[in-house]
């Protein structure tokens, strides 16, 4: 009997065999588009940079629009604020923020910042995936009332943020770690930005930008849930650039796994980032897309029916699965567009899916553009030993443990900050 299952396109099996992995050739990015390679830091900027990022932009996460018009309707609100956060070591303040103004939707901002500080912080800015409420056990911070994930909702299918897991993330924040350290968190929930689900984005800033109902994913070169999410890191970033608290021109953008792919994206296309982490990003973010191990394109861009996330990527994503070979671009790309700014990628090592070696060759195959920029980058294309942070300009680590983040992870960014973004 031939079972329905069979009708389907088959998904190949999962390689997390070092050993079967299949010979790739990627491209280099500093091959220009006319044949050209790029000699020092003047014709990266100008002729080839502009080029890797229609890469990326036409065949990952499509193109962002240009939304400064609308944005000249914003309205920030200040909801509410406590000088004695964490124990007396932290404000914590909360912003309603209606980025195209208050006939499109708004999100939660919030921020903690150190009382120690004498002068105006670097910033860590992402986003979280269960609400701010989630990252922190600190009873003033309000609830998401957009749409959350089943992990985070009420059980009785309404999608509501569920108040018992107030902190439920905080274990991945390590605000009070990073405040110690001297310095600014601001975070808000992706899903304010947009629902991460097929039609989610109905409800979010895409449909409000693009009012013509332009869906979405399936039309080439439009922008996807990714970008709306990278998009909604710029717009914190515009609010966090008024609070005299914060020096927003050190401001770091990270995520950690999809939120991570979403980081990198920010921080290629908003240069105001002055430094930019990915945690355990994997497929579609720091992770080569040639190199077939864990997952593949085919399973992340929803190629095969019932499996993966086809609206988070622009139409074309989904076209080079099962055959990558065809792909003009791979995570090298998407990384050196962070480049002259520092970067940092993280893996963790039983987070096959994610493809550890994949994230680390990602950074190597981006250290020629470092280099051309005359800076030392990663430095290296030798896998380093567990725990041990490698690189002067790109950093990287691979910790023990499984997909998730934490204080190992985040006293490496803090350190690598400390340096990165130290005042001359
Ligand atoms: C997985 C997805 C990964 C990663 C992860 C996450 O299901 O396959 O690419 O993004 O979700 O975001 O936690």
């Amino acid at each position: 009997m031939l079972l329905p299952m069979l009708l389907l396109a088959a998904i190949p099996p999962t390689i997390s065999d070092e050993a079967k992995v299949p010979p790739y050739t990627l491209p280099d990015p500093l091959v220009c588009a006319d044949g050209r390679k790029v000699t020092d830091a003047k014709m990266w900027n100008e002729v080839r940079r502009p080029e890797v990022f229609r890469l990326v932009e036409e065949n990952m996460f499509g193109r962002t629009p240009d939304t400064r018009k609308l944005q000249a309707a914003a309205v920030t609100e200040m909801r509410e604020q406590g000088k004695d956060a964490l124990g007396g070591k932290a404000t914590r303040t909360q912003f309603k923020v209606w980025p195209i103004g208050k006939k499109g939707p708004s999100f939660d901002l919030l921020l903690y910042t150190p009382n120690a500080a004498k002068s105006p912080v670097p910033v860590f800015v992402g986003l979280s995936f269960g609400g701010n409420y989630t990252t922190i056990e600190d009873p003033a911070v309000f609830l998401p009332s957009t749409w959350v994930s089943k992990q985070w909702a009420l059980n009785d299918g309404s999608n509501r943020a569920d108040p018992k897991l107030r902190g439920g993330q905080s274990r991945r924040w390590e605000i009070e770690y990073l405040i110690d350290r001297g310095y600014a968190v601001a975070t808000a929930y992706y899903g304010d930005f947009e629902a991460d689900f097929p039609e989610g984005w109905k409800e979010g800033f895409r449909a409000a930008i693009s009012p013509a109902g332009v869906n979405t994913q399936w039309k080439d070169g439009e922008w996807a849930a990714i970008g709306c999410w990278a998009w909604g890191m710029s717009r914190m970033l515009d609010v966090l650039e008024t609070v005299p608290a914060v020096d927003a021109q050190r401001a770091i953008a990270h995520g950690h796994s999809r939120l991570g792919k979403a980081g990198l994206w920010a921080g290629a296309q908003d240069q105001r980032f002055a430094f930019v982490i990915s945690n355990d990003s994997g497929c579609g973010g720091a992770a080569l897309n040639k190199r077939i191990f864990g997952e593949t394109v085919g399973v992340i861009s929803g190629y095969y029916k019932g499996r993966g996330f086809p609206h988070w990527f622009t139409a074309r994503f989904a076209t080079f699965s099962e055959r990558e070979e065809f792909m003009p671009l791979d995570s090298h790309y998407l990384l050196a567009l962070v480049a002259p700014r520092p970067l940092y990628v993280a893996s963790a090592k039983e987070d096959s899916w994610a493809d550890p070696v994949g994230e680390f060759l990602g950074a190597v195959h981006a250290d020629p553009v470092y280099h051309v920029m005359g800076l030392p980058g990663l430095g290296t294309k030798e896998y380093p030993p567990l725990s041990k942070s490698v690189g002067t300009t790109v950093g990287y680590h691979v910790r023990p443990g499984v997909h998730d983040i934490l204080l190992e992870d985040w006293k490496n960014y803090a350190d690598f900050a400390d340096r990165v973004l130290a005042k001359k």
